[in-house]
């Protein structure tokens, strides 16, 4: 994936254009191969060659995620920086991170807009109505709904009190395994694809401070899929049911660029 950084409307203005690739489809790939094409050789060594392919443009679409117009958080979001891990205790999150959230998180109105019905409507894939413990299944913003090698959707609860996993008690146990259970039964009506083959988590940071929770297809190396930031719903369900205050108890680990406010937050209080 790559990034530009564009004036659409005159001085100042920026867009984060993100393209890319898509993943084939299978059934298109006897045409990719049929069609006539430029084919260049690289490479050809014994039985092993390498070409490459300018495919007709129905065969080679790019998908573009435009943010317009787009903060310098959204910025540094997409640049490419050096990575730190960070061990955060609760005494950490409470004087660190708790208090730079409150004064800088993002935007949350899209999922507002979401759970208002304001946009995204047509696309929702399952509604719990509940107050407390219901919540909207949608197609994440990162999947184009034409392939399920790289199906990604995400829920987004009702309620509007819960920031993160550290916020999550007992009391949450009911939203929780409603999300888990419903969210399962909706993907494998929808899409056909079985719970076995979900990877159902939450980001620890998330970039967006309003509970919500990743489903992405199991074959498929989702951003944000890594052990430092993903925690599988089964298990903080499992944690919550063994220890209500199991995440207002532990250090979390979790890994932030150079160039993050939060992590020079951490950088002033000496915790690096
Ligand atoms: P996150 O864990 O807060 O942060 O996840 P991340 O973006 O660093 O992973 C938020 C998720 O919401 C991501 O998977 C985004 O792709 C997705 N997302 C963000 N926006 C602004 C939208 C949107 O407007 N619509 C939908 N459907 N998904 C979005």
């Amino acid at each position: 994936f790559i990034f530009q950084r564009i004036g659409l409307s005159g001085e100042g203005t920026d867009a984060v254009v993100i393209l890319e690739k898509t993943p084939f489809q299978e059934e298109k790939i006897p045409d990719l191969l049929k069609k006539p094409m430029n084919a260049e050789l690289q490479m050809h060594n014994d039985i092993y060659c390498t070409f490459y392919l300018s495919p007709p443009p129905e065969l080679s679409e790019i998908k573009a995620t435009v943010v317009y117009p787009a903060t310098e958080k959204h910025i540094q979001k997409y640049l490419r920086q050096e990575v730190h891990l960070i061990r955060e205790t609760w005494e950490d999150y409470k004087n660190i991170t708790l208090p730079f959230i409150h004064s800088q998180s993002f935007s949350i109105q899209w999922v507002y807009n979401i759970l208002e019905k304001k946009a995204e409507t047509d696309r929702i894939v399952h509604e719990n109505p509940d107050p407390s413990n219901g919540f909207v299944l949608v197609p994440d913003l990162k999947w184009n709904q034409n392939q399920l090698e790289d199906l990604y959707l995400i829920a987004l609860v009702h309620r509007r009190d819960i920031k993160s996993l550290r916020d999550l008690t007992a009391e949450h146990l009911p939203l929780l395994r409603n999300v888990l259970q419903e969210g399962k039964e909706a993907i494998v009506k929808r899409f056909g694809v079985p719970s076995s083959q979900l990877r159902i988590y939450l980001h620890y940071q998330p970039s967006y401070y309003h509970l919500h929770v990743h489903f992405t297809a199991l074959g498929y190396d989702a951003p944000g899929s890594s052990v430092e930031r993903a925690h599988l719903l089964a298990d903080v369900i499992d944690n919550l049911a063994m220890d209500s205050m199991y995440y207002q108890k532990r250090a979390l680990t979790f890994p932030l660029r150079a160039d993050e406010p939060l992590f020079k937050k951490f950088q002033e209080a000496g915790r690096l």
